[in-house]
């Protein structure tokens, strides 16, 4: 295979898992992460050309096509930007940095999971009931280590229309032996006092701590609140929002009204909204567990500082 033809391997792979995290064929915000960092790294593998000029412009070409498929997605943009950190004149100094960086993000992604397992169960009581939202593997990771380690607990779990995520929730609960109702998500509200406390998971924490997750969370924080139940957020450091500090406002993407209802377009008079993401104010939350440690909201531009390296600009 020549060089043109292992390029054009790369973008027809690299596209394909574009096209998987824009159907959400792959979701979950560390899903998407890890799933960019992977594409970029085979995109560079498969990438000879012979100057570095043409190495930056076509490495820069799939970043893009990466960073246009899910908006919202702060994990996707850092892990793009971690991967794409390379210092090097000459191409194979900077396709063998992209290799390493791609590894050590995604290995230290799922570390990470891990951490938060760990460290978040520590909030979870024996006989407690959890009520999560959506499908977060960070969240989840923090109720299965609850569980592994002999914590006598039950899950409430919401479906998550309009996808339905919480059909994986309860898929894996079931797995691994956790008791667990599945309810919609308008029950939230009906159930919440036989809650001991929410975990959910995230996709961006803004430099004030507010929470962008799956739409429905910001209410499940109301009736939280309202109830007095623990509001517990489970986010890896790199869904921290540097962009966020510089007054940038996430932007919340709005998907296809089919998600809601099937053929929407026949009707005239009639127009579906589908926010795929709200935002939960940081006074809705009680602990942010990230795998740095257990913080309170306002502590988030200490860890986009300090783990993420920005800093204000002076
Ligand atoms: P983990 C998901 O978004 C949900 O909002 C979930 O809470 C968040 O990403 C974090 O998921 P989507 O991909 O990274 O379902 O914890 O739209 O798995």
């Amino acid at each position: 295979m020549d060089s043109s033809d292992a390029a054009a391997l790369g973008i027809v792979r690299l596209e394909k898992t574009a096209q998987e995290i824009r159907t959400m064929e792959i979701r979950g915000a560390g899903r998407i992460a890890r799933a960019a960092a992977g594409a970029l790294k085979g995109y560079a593998e498969a990438l000879f050309v012979d100057d570095m000029e043409g190495f930056r412009e076509e490495m820069k070409r799939a970043a893009e096509i990466l960073l246009s498929t899910r908006p919202t997605a702060v994990s996707l943009s850092n892990s793009v930007a971690m991967v794409m950190r390379y210092q090097a004149s000459d191409v194979s100094g900077a396709r063998r940095e992209i290799v390493k960086n791609a590894d050590r993000f995604i290995s230290s992604s799922l570390k990470a999971v891990d951490r938060i397992g760990e460290i978040g169960s520590k909030r979870i009581r024996s006989g407690d009931t959890v009520l999560t939202h959506c499908n977060s593997e960070a969240a989840l990771s923090i109720i299965a280590r609850a569980y592994r380690d002999g914590k006598d607990i039950e899950v409430i779990a919401t479906e998550s229309r309009p996808r339905m995520q919480g059909l994986l929730t309860i898929g894996f609960l079931e797995e691994i032996g956790i008791s667990t109702e599945l309810i919609v998500d308008s029950a939230v509200r009906s159930v919440i006092n036989d809650a001991d406390a929410v975990v959910v998971g995230a996709d961006v924490i803004t430099a004030n701590g507010s929470l962008v997750n799956k739409i429905g969370t910001s209410q499940i924080a109301l009736i939280a609140h309202e109830a007095r139940t623990p509001f517990i957020v489970a986010a890896e450091t790199y869904k921290f929002s540097p962009a966020t500090i510089m007054g940038e406002l996430v932007e919340i993407e709005e998907r296809s009204p089919d998600e809601v209802l099937r053929d929407a377009g026949r009707y005239r008079h009639v127009r579906v909204r589908n926010p795929a993401f709200d935002v939960t104010p940081h006074q809705y939350i009680d602990v942010i567990c990230t795998e740095a440690g257990a913080i309170p909201p306002e502590m988030s531009y200490l860890i986009i500082k300090e783990r993420l390296g920005w800093e204000m600009n002076d």
